[in-house]
């Protein structure tokens, strides 16, 4: 993304609006907002937190309070406003003529990181899909705004009418064209995957919330070179390797797929089904966790949540809390291996560290284990399936 490169400066200064509803885990402080705004090149130059029972219908806050926030961002020079909750297409209509300038969401600004982000074809397929998606439930925003510009033609129906029409048929023409060619893609990829498990004795998905390291992991177990970075969603596609387990003297295939945000926009869990489906066809999941960062017993449920939702609630897993070298002295664990609850079942969980390598050991031998015992399970094993070969970096 280009504008990452930019001076701080020059990227284009937002105001982030919070508002508290009386949720549980309502962030006062935005953070996780701020790391999408950042994400997404622009420059956090205030942040507002307001309380309140329900939200307005027609402004979503109090006018005294968007009042309070266009002096603030105008105060500060920011050119757009974004909320951390999501607006109804009305609501950001008439926020945008209150405070005079463009009003975003956090689903919009997720979709911006995913289209910013894209690289192969079917993330790009995807990231449109989610798009043109998200757009045809705005289109009649866009075009209540032009009517009343070009206002009193006096036709009947008026020029925007018939505009709304025809833009929604091309948008539906748009979205079946593209959910064709993602489906085109699908099948390859779905030849792709049933090739390689005949390969394969044993495959492997890291999960997780975004940020939590799998990246890190990935590349610290398999000495590959995946971007890893401090961004939200710095992986949309998933990438698969061999990972060469000295114990056993065989491989297993480890994937680093997309990572999972509370509030991920319904259309992008759609979109991304497909890359989501290679967690789904894991033997183990590898459930990534920032367990530096406080929220983490949320962001589990998170990941959870998704995982039901893609019917991968049921898999194998091992949680694995990263990032212990940021973990305080006194709440470092006194064992790097034992079991947590999680919904009513016990799940070994691992603590260790992507960046110093401390419990890599510990959790490849974890991963030993687990492929002595698939092995043992299906002993007459005729190809000898992935072997040592597979392991030269
Ligand atoms: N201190 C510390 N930082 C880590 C560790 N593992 C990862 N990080 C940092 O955490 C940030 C996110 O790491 P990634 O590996 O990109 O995380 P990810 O889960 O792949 O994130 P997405 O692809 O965005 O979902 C990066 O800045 C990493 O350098 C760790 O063990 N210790
Ligand atoms: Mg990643």
């Amino acid at each position: 993304m280009s504008d990452s490169k930019k001076p701080q400066a020059e990227l284009p200064g937002v105001v982030l609006v919070g508002v508290d509803l009386g949720f549980p885990h309502f962030d006062a402080e935005l953070e996780e907002l701020a790391q999408l705004a950042q994400t997404a090149g622009y420059r956090v130059v205030d942040r507002i937190a307001c309380k309140r029972r329900a939200p307005d219908p027609a402004l979503f806050i109090g006018s005294g309070k968007a009042e309070e926030i266009k002096a603030l961002a105008l105060g500060h020079g920011a050119r757009e406003i974004l909320f951390d909750q999501a607006l109804s297409p009305a609501q950001q209509r008439n926020l945008e003529r209150h405070l005079g300038m463009p009003v975003n969401d956090r689903t919009l600004l997720i979709l911006e990181i995913f289209a910013q982000r894209a690289r192969s074809h079917e993330g790009k397929l995807q990231v449109e899909l989610a798009r043109l998606q998200y757009l045809s439930t705005r289109l009649v925003r866009r075009w209540t705004h032009l009517e009343r510009q070009s206002g009193g033609i006096g036709m009947r129906g008026g020029p925007g009418e018939t505009q709304i029409e025809l833009d929604r048929r091309m948008i539906g023409d748009a979205i079946k064209r593209t959910k064709e060619r993602l489906e085109k893609v699908k099948r390859q990829r779905s030849t792709q995957r049933r090739q390689r498990e005949r390969r394969e004795a044993f495959t492997i998905s890291l999960v997780g919330y975004t940020n939590a390291g799998k990246s890190s992991l990935f590349n610290a177990l398999v000495k590959a070179r995946a971007y890893a970075a401090d961004q939200l969603f710095a992986t949309l596609d998933t990438t698969t390797r061999q990972l060469y387990l000295g114990e056993v003297g065989r491989s297993v295939s480890l994937s680093d797929t997309v990572g999972f945000i509370r509030d991920l926009p319904h259309g992008l869990v759609e979109a991304f089904a497909a890359t989501l489906q290679e967690a789904r066809d894991a033997d183990l999941l590898l459930h990534v966790v920032d367990a530096s960062n406080p929220e983490h017993p949320e962001q589990i449920a998170e990941v959870m949540r998704v995982l039901r939702e893609i019917g991968a609630d049921d898999l194998p897993q091992i949680l694995v809390f990263n990032k212990l070298d940021l973990v305080p002295e006194e709440r470092q664990p006194l064992q790097r291996v034992d079991s947590i609850e999680l919904e009513g079942e016990s799940v070994p969980r691992i603590f260790l560290s992507a960046h110093t390598g401390a419990g890599l050991a510990e959790l490849r031998g974890l991963l030993a284990e687990r492929l002595l015992a698939r092995l043992g399970e299906r002993p007459d094993d005729p190809e000898g399936h992935a072997n040592a070969e597979d392991s030269a970096q």
